[in-house]
């Protein structure tokens, strides 16, 4: 499958910055947010793109509410992060097409896609295929996803999973310790996944200081995410403070 727009901006920032920040938005916590002040906060901090999803209470026109709000006041991709069907939107610039690799039910390793996949054709969205991996306590979405996740020191297998993705034509694949985990994923599993293969890594899940942030960077992650972040920090010149810190410590370019 080619690679669309939104993929090569993503290679391009990469390339310019040597590990990029994405902003992560739950729809279902939307009506907390002046989007307007949000969006300004991020774009100034040097974040890259914008994901919207969270693994409960999302309906496809909560998705589009918040996709329409951010488009208001951003021209950053926004990119669908799905937990289901009801995730997509057809207002977003790509979703990231995703298996959840280490479940244990089929639904979330292929049925999901298959049922997605005419759907996001006919929506004329932009597919970005991952690898999706739940680290650690895995916090809801490993619930949800019924993932068996992988402990925080089995590196190899990590890895390993990461090697199949490669093999399996995935161009990314995505470490998750879980939204609100109180530990994010060890630098040296990335180091790891970074040694096995040349794919891009992204990782998510407890980032909430810059010196964690740079760890991850320094370890190999292309991509960090950070989500809950912007719900604890709701005094919006703290949170450009916060995430121009992130951005400027993951940088090893700019
Ligand atoms: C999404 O896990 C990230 O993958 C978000 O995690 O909410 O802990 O930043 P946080």
């Amino acid at each position: 499958m080619n690679i669309g727009k939104v993929e090569n901006y993503l290679y391009n920032r990469i390339k310019e910055r040597g590990c990029i920040h994405v902003i992560l938005i739950d729809p279902d916590k939307f009506y907390k947010i002046n989007f307007e002040k949000l969006c300004t906060a991020i774009e100034k901090a040097g974040t890259s793109a914008i994901l919207v999803g969270g693994s409960t209470g999302i309906t496809e026109s909560i998705m589009m509410n918040t996709i329409a709000e951010i488009k208001k006041f951003s021209s950053l991709p926004v990119i669908i992060f799905p937990s289901g069907l009801s995730s997509i939107a057809k207002n977003a610039d790509a979703i990231f097409y995703m298996s959840l690799l280490n479940s244990l039910n089929p639904y979330y390793l292929i049925d999901a896609q298959m049922l997605a996949a005419p759907i996001i054709k006919k929506y004329g969205l932009e597919a970005i295929p991952m690898g999706y991996l739940i680290i650690g306590e895995g916090e809801a979405v490993s619930y949800v996803g019924w993932a068996r996740p992988i402990p925080h020191r089995h590196n190899s297998i990590a890895a390993a999973y990461a090697m199949a993705a490669e093999m399996l034509g995935m161009r990314m694949i995505y470490l998750e310790a879980g939204s609100g985990s109180k530990e994010s994923v060890y630098p040296e599993m990335i180091e790891s996944v970074r040694n096995a293969v040349n794919i891009k890594i992204i990782v998510g899940g407890g980032i909430r200081e810059e010196e964690t942030a740079g760890r991850i960077a320094r370890a190999g992650a292309d991509m960090i995410v950070t989500g809950t972040l912007i719900e604890n920090l709701s005094e919006y010149d703290k949170l450009y403070s916060k995430l121009k810190a992130i951005n400027d410590r993951i940088s090893s370019k700019v």
